[in-house]
């Protein structure tokens, strides 16, 4: 069996839906293993467009098995919506796609918690969470007491748990000054009947994926495991607190799917080839300014989920080379090439000074990250376009170079460039 998982380096968004398709047709199945509905994952098939949320990016191929894990968080009217969209472009996503029974649900009272949350500052800054509902439910997940997963869908207790829970959840919202619209959604009645629902459009794809996984890895199969957002917004690994409430580095890929190390083989780290973050937290290579408006504009970097603008700037070697380390990547992907080619300099981040010291490693706490400032190496632009560029030797030298000191620097050979959002826009260095 071989086992190759596919994790973002940086702050999420770093095209690695667009890798997964690519790649999907090589193994037989494709993991969805933690996150929810935060997750943006664009894929580019010909002339259309998929925004992904929840469902793997290996969809869009009808002979690899899709699934979805136990450490996913899953809100079931916004997945049967995105089930839907796809469904009217021709995909079946009852044919090759299973959800996992020991999946949790977001709920519409994790939605309007997620409101009071995202609105109030952490150490004078908002998270700016997507608002999908995420920190609420893992929080809920790791509490146990208010948790439903999938399997609780199937069960004859059912609408005296769902009753419960909904009841206990309005009590705590009423007492934390939630509006009335929002009490509304979750009044024990509604959720009842949209579970009754949910129970009766899912039900077919629920089941054990962690045997299934397991069958399948033992009996020789090619698994790709697809993260969502990036390392940098690992709970344990990542910019705490700024950062989302699951292990998104390539750490997480085992306790999510549900699979032992030993069946991890290949680790592919993802990282554009500048740096971009959306919500708050310290961004040491941060452009507020021209530079970063115009990668923002040539790199169309707007959230896919929320269409937030995303904060852009410099290649941050200190931050990929602990997220590489971290999750034991084998190759980089090294996307968005196609941006920088319009830029005169590109600088990298070689180091940081922490208080008059030089250091190569990330602190753990905001406060001292935010008080490190980049030290910057400055690199030639190529100014040459390379949208059309299909194979290594027709890079211009000076897109080569940047290349080159990126591995140099991250401590990872490069195996894959990416020239822009099209499938024959990536180019495989061996
Ligand atoms: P949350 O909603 O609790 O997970 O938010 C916590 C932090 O994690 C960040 N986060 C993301 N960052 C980049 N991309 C994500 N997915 C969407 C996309 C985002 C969007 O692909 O574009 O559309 O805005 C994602 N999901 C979570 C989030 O910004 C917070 O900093
Ligand atoms: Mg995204």
């Amino acid at each position: 069996m071989s086992g190759t998982c596919v994790i973002g380096l940086q702050w999420g968004d770093e095209a690695k839906g667009k890798l997964v398709d690519l790649l999907a047709p090589r193994f037989d199945l494709v993991v969805r293993y933690q996150g929810g509905a935060n997750a943006g994952h664009t894929v580019v098939a010909g002339d259309q467009t998929y925004k992904l949320h929840h469902i793997p990016s290996g969809i869009l191929h009808p002979e690899v098995q899709n699934l979805i894990t136990p450490g996913v968080v899953i809100n079931p009217t916004t997945m049967l919506d995105e089930i839907d969209g796809l469904a009217k472009r021709g995909i079946d996503c009852s044919v090759n796609m299973r959800i996992s029974e020991r999946a949790h649900l977001v709920m519409p009272w994790h939605m309007a918690e997620d409101k009071f949350i995202n609105a109030a500052a952490v150490r004078g800054e908002s998270i700016g969470t997507t608002n999908r509902g995420i920190g609420p439910c893992y929080r809920d997940k790791v509490g146990r007491t208010h948790a439903i997963r999938m399997a609780d869908l199937m069960q004859q207790n059912r609408d005296e748990r769902l009753g419960d829970v909904a009841k206990a959840k309005l009590e705590l919202l009423r007492g934390m000054g939630a509006p009335q619209e929002d009490l509304d959604e979750i009044s024990p009645e509604k959720i009842i009947a949209m579970a009754a629902g949910w129970a009766d459009r899912l039900g077919g794809m629920i089941g054990d994926t962690t045997d299934f996984l397991l069958d399948a890895a033992e009996d020789d199969k090619a698994i790709l495991f697809e993260g969502a957002q990036g390392a940098l917004l690992d709970i344990d690994h990542g910019t705490f607190p700024f950062v989302t409430s699951s292990n998104s580095s390539g750490v997480g890929v085992c306790a999510g799917a549900g699979v032992p190390p030993k069946w991890i083989h290949q680790v592919l780290g993802v990282c554009k080839a500048y740096s971009t973050r959306v919500g708050g937290g310290p961004f040491q290579t941060e452009q507020d300014n021209e530079i970063g408006e115009k990668i923002r504009k040539l790199g169309n970097e707007f959230g896919t989920t929320t269409g937030r603008p995303r904060r852009c700037g410099w290649f941050d070697a200190v931050a990929v080379r602990y997220t590489a380390r971290l999750s034991g990547v084998t190759r980089l992907a090294l996307m968005m090439m196609d941006v920088l080619a319009h830029l005169d300099e590109l600088k990298v981040c070689v180091a940081y000074e922490l208080d008059g010291e030089r250091i190569t490693r990330v602190p753990a706490h905001a406060e001292e990250l935010r008080r490190c400032k980049p030290i910057y190496e400055t690199i030639p632009g190529w100014k040459e376009p390379v949208d059309d560029v299909r194979k290594m030797e027709e890079f211009p030298a000076g897109a080569l170079a940047y290349v080159k000191r990126i591995e140099e620097l991250v401590g990872v050979p490069v195996g894959v460039l990416s020239v822009g959002p099209d499938r024959a826009q990536t180019i495989f260095t061996d």
